[in-house]
C-alpha cells in the first residue's frame, strides 16, 4: 500500500513539549506575560506545505469590515456613544473557516496531532481540549490585505492559540496591554478601556515570525492588530480549542464571523 510520509511539523529538538519542566517554564512565561511566543514552533517545512495548500485560496476568503466595541457585544443604548462600553472601532479583515479546509490539509495533521495538543494542555494548564462543535470554527485561516486591520477588542475564548503564516511587508503588528481586566471576574476596565483607545497608555507590541507558535489570553489583554502596509496580505492561522466537549459558537456569532451558519 502505498503512502505519503510527511516529515513532522513541530521542531521538538528546538521545543522538547514531552519535557515536563521546558513546559513548566512555558506556562509560567505565559502565566507572567499573558502571551507567549515560541519562536521556530513549526518546522520551516511545514510552513511551506501549509502556505502551498491554503496560500492561493483567497478567491475562496470572506470579508467583512464592521465597526464594534471592545467587547464585541451590541451598543447599550442607555449610555452615551463615548462611553467605552459604546466606543467603536473598525474591523475588516477575510477570513477562511474550518469547512473549506480540506480533510487532509497539513493544517489538520496540525490541529488533530496528539502531540500538539497535549502541548497546549501542559502550557495552558488545563486537562481537556477540544474542537469546536460546529463546523466552522475550529481552524481560520485570516487574511488581512493591504489597509485591513482588527481593531482594539477582548477576545470571547479564554486563550488563543495562532501561527502566522505570511508576514506582511509592514504593519499587521499584535499591540497590546496585558492583564487590562479579569474577565473572569466581571471586570469591564472602563477607564484603561478610555486610555487604550484614546492613546494615552503605552501599548506593547509582540513580535512573532513565521512559524511561531503564539499563545494569548485575548480576554484579559486589549489587543488590536495594525493594518497591512503594502501589497503583501498577511495570513494567520487561529487554532481554536475548549477545555470542554460540544462548544458551538452561537448562530448570531457564526453569522458574524463567517457570513453564514452552517
Ligand atoms: O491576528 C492576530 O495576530 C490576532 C488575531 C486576534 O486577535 C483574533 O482573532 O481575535
Ligand atoms: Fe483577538
Amino acid at each position: 500500500m502505498a503512502s505519503t510520509v510527511t516529515a513532522p511539523a513541530i521542531d521538538t529538538a528546538r521545543h522538547p513539549m514531552d519535557d515536563i519542566s521546558y513546559v513548566a517554564a512555558c506556562r509560567a512565561r505565559l502565566d507572567a506575560h499573558g502571551a507567549l511566543v515560541l519562536d521556530g514552533f513549526f518546522t520551516a517545512e511545514a510552513v511551506e506545505r501549509i502556505i502551498a495548500e491554503s496560500g492561493h485560496r483567497e478567491g475562496d476568503v470572506f470579508y467583512a469590515a464592521s465597526t464594534h466595541n471592545v467587547y464585541l457585544t451590541p451598543p447599550d443604548p442607555a449610555r452615551p456613544d463615548n462611553h467605552p462600553f459604546n466606543r467603536q472601532v473598525a474591523s475588516s479583515k477575510g477570513l477562511i473557516a474550518d469547512d473549506q479546509i480540506a480533510l487532509d490539509a497539513p493544517l489538520r495533521d496540525v490541529y488533530d496531532d496528539p502531540r500538539f495538543r497535549a502541548s497546549l494542555c501542559g502550557v495552558l494548564g488545563i486537562d481537556e481540549i477540544h474542537p469546536y462543535a460546529d463546523r466552522l470554527s475550529s481552524i481560520n485561516i485570516h487574511f488581512a490585505a493591504g489597509g485591513m486591520e482588527l481593531g482594539w477588542h477582548f477576545d470571547n475564548s479564554s486563550f488563543a492559540v495562532t501561527m502566522l503564516l505570511r508576514a506582511p511587508e509592514a504593519g499587521g503588528v499584535l499591540e497590546y496591554v496585558s492583564d487590562v481586566r479579569d474577565a473572569d471576574l466581571g471586570e469591564m476596565a472602563f477607564e484603561r478601556v478610555d486610555a487604550v483607545l484614546g492613546g494615552e497608555e503605552e501599548v506593547e507590541t509582540l513580535r512573532f515570525t513565521p512559524g511561531d507558535l503564539v499563545m494569548f489570553r485575548g480576554r484579559h489583554a486589549l489587543h488590536r492588530v495594525t493594518p497591512t502596509e503594502g501589497s503583501v496580505t498577511r495570513m494567520l492561522v487561529v487554532f481554536a480549542f475548549n477545555d470542554q466537549p460540544d462548544v458551538a459558537l452561537a448562530e448570531s456569532a457564526l453569522s458574524t464571523f463567517y457570513g453564514r451558519t452552517s
